[in-house]
């Protein structure tokens, strides 16, 4: 095994939790803390807005995303708990994520939805760190059945965004090890 792939085991084993980063000594999890130090290690091109308002607007956003809506919908740790000690029934478990979803998406949409109507990013002309955190909510979404059809702003940003080379390279389905059944 690799050192890297034995740190990945190490982290994933104290944590359970994905995504961690792996950059040489340096080994940390938390999606925000990945994407603010990719950001600083790698200034260009830039994950954030110039302006520091912007900036705070953008971080406002990831957070709705990070904090308020996957904390509540993580599959391996909540959900287990809602079905092993709540006892839910699988539709009480839909029930639950897709309130969640709801919550996040009408707030979002709200906030997308002001000024122009032809946003292709969260904010301005290339993907920032909202848009990374977004797309993959929206991936999810539809893998509970979510209808997306109240949020035209956010499916606009979606369909954008899906075109992009880079969004299509970080699908899950792409990873190396993502399971083939
Ligand atoms: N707050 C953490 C949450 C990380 C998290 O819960 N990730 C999920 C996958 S999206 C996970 O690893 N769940 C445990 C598992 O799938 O075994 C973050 O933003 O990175």
């Amino acid at each position: 095994m690799s050192s890297i792939a034995k740190n990945i085991k190490n982290i994933i084993s104290k944590q359970a939790r994905v995504p961690t980063l792996v950059d040489g000594d340096v080994e940390f999890g938390q999606s925000s803390a990945i994407l603010e130090y990719l950001e600083e290690k790698y200034p260009e091109p830039s994950l954030l807005p110039k302006e520091k308002e912007n900036r705070a607007w953008v971080r406002y956003i990831s957070q709705i995303i990070i904090g308020d809506m996957h904390s509540v919908m993580n599959y391996s740790s909540v959900v287990t708990y809602l079905k092993e000690v709540c006892l839910l029934d699988s539709a009480q478990i839909k029930n639950w994520y897709h309130h969640w979803l709801k919550q996040g998406f009408d707030a979002l949409e709200g906030l997308m939805s002001k000024g122009s109507d032809s946003k292709i990013f969260c904010w301005g002309e290339q993907p920032t760190i909202a848009d990374l955190c977004l797309i993959p909510q929206i991936y999810n979404a539809f893998r509970f059945d979510f209808s997306m059809d109240n949020y035209p702003s956010l499916m606009r940003i979606y369909t954008h965004c899906s075109t992009l080379p880079c969004f299509e390279k970080a699908k899950p389905e792409n990873q190396a090890d993502y399971p083939s059944t």
